[in-house]
């Protein structure tokens, strides 16, 4: 199949506009976004993209779990389409990018073979996976993992906030629940454009990360047990201080990651005190262990090594301690030929490259176990992400999408 050539381009202005026109929806408080999934602002957000999807000619699909599909057409609709897509939820201090850049790519490339004409014979479909981010409602890439049989819909459904909100009952509630059945859609190749999130591709002066991997992931849930007193009439020795407890599993949790080095990373975003008032010494404390490595058996280890630490912590302190795994997914190899469709488009269009093991989870992470799957990245500000002060450049966000719609268009087999 002859390869596009080497000057078909995306409208990067066009891009950026888009972008910035999408930030606007759930701004956050400096500069970025609190737009998480199922709530007003994700509807919003939903609804100017569908917008945009049916300016562009596409046809809307929705399924039950709010996962949405912008197909155009190709010329053989017996063809399995092939799929771009990211996710529009944010962090509650995201940034502009981080999903958004994969969803709006993917429609760049559509606008763009809108303008020239170009039609593949294979469709094309955009997707916005529902809660990428697993904020709200944990774990992250839920709707993503619900599409590729890793996850029960119904257990799904049922998550809740912590608010005791249900994903089910706020997605009714938004309106954004469709009626295809998760899942059901088949694919011929699946492609994400993602920024890297972390500080390689700007420190080589890299515009392109070839995604050959994804690390895996493991969330585990501790919840340390002491007794509420007075911080302030309780003798040191009478005190059961659950939140100190946390504090010695922490360190140990960074003890861990960095006996693992270089790769393995570990750390703890989720942290809830009870009762979290000024002169209680906290009777419980609820956090969440993020472990992550290239290599499935060094996240067992320290898996492992937190929990026998974090068992003779609390013994000696006299706290109960208890474990909940409540996310995770083994490191992920991308499909050979789709990685190699990246590198050739990257090549093509002149941009520099290097392979890239992704740091960060991505929907791109659970849709590689039922289509074929490669993920695009480009670089950030000083690699900061789940920031709101996350930062790319309009050439960085436009070489992207190059690669993407190269890789696209070859893949789904351009006609004219
Ligand atoms: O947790 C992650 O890696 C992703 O950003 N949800
Ligand atoms: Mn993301
Ligand atoms: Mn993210």
């Amino acid at each position: 199949m002859a390869a596009p050539g080497e000057n078909l381009r995306i409208n990067g202005d066009r891009l950026w506009n888009s972008l910035m026109d999408m930030a606007k929806i759930g701004p956050g408080v400096a500069g970025g976004n609190n737009r998480q999934t199922l709530t007003d602002a994700d509807a919003e957000a939903r609804a100017l993209f569908r917008s945009w999807c049916e300016e562009a000619g596409c046809t809307m699909g929705l399924d039950a779990m709010g996962n949405m599909f912008a197909a155009r057409a190709g010329t053989d609709p017996q063809a399995l389409p092939v799929y771009v897509g990211s996710h529009l939820d944010t962090q509650p201090t995201g940034g502009k990018y981080d999903g958004v850049l994969g969803v709006l790519g993917g429609l760049e490339i559509l606008r763009t073979m809108n303008d020239l004409g170009i039609k593949t014979r294979h469709p094309v479909v955009v997707t916005n996976w529902t809660n990428e981010e697993g904020t709200r409602f944990a774990p992250a890439m839920l709707a993503s993992g619900v599409f590729a049989g890793v996850h029960d819909q119904s257990w799904a459904e049922a998550r809740e906030d912590a608010t005791g909100k249900t994903f089910g009952a706020e997605l009714d509630r938004i309106g954004w629940r469709g009626d295809e059945p998760v899942g059901a859609r088949k694919m011929h190749a699946f492609f994400e454009l993602h920024i890297e999130q972390g500080p390689i591709l700007e420190a080589e002066g890299k515009d392109i990360g070839v995604v050959t991997h994804g690390q895996g992931l493991s969330w585990t849930q501790v919840t340390i047990t002491g007794k509420e007193a007075h911080t302030g009439s309780t003798p040191m020795p009478m005190r059961r201080n659950a939140g100190l407890g946390m504090a010695r599993v922490l360190e140990a949790v960074e003890t861990i990651a960095r006996a693992h080095g270089p790769h393995a990373v570990g750390a703890a975003g989720h942290i809830d005190v009870y009762p979290n008032s000024r002169n209680v010494i906290p009777g419980k404390v609820v956090f969440t262990v993020d472990f992550r490595s290239p290599d499935l058996a060094v996240i067992q280890d320290m898996e492992t090594q937190m929990k026998e630490q974090a068992r003779k912590i609390c013994e000696d302190m006299q706290l109960e301690v208890s474990f909940e795994k409540v996310g995770g997914f083994d490191p992920v190899t991308f499909d050979p030929g789709c990685v190699a469709a990246v590198r050739a488009a990257a090549e093509r269009l002149g941009y520099s490259h290097r392979n890239i093991i992704s740091g960060a989870g991505h929907d791109a992470c659970w849709i590689n176990q039922v289509a074929p799957t490669a993920m695009i990245m480009c670089p950030c500000v000083d690699g900061l992400s789940h920031n709101e002060a996350e930062e790319i450049t309009k050439e960085w966000a436009a070489a992207g999408a190059d690669v993407l719609m190269h890789a696209v268009i070859e893949t789904a087999e351009v006609i004219t």
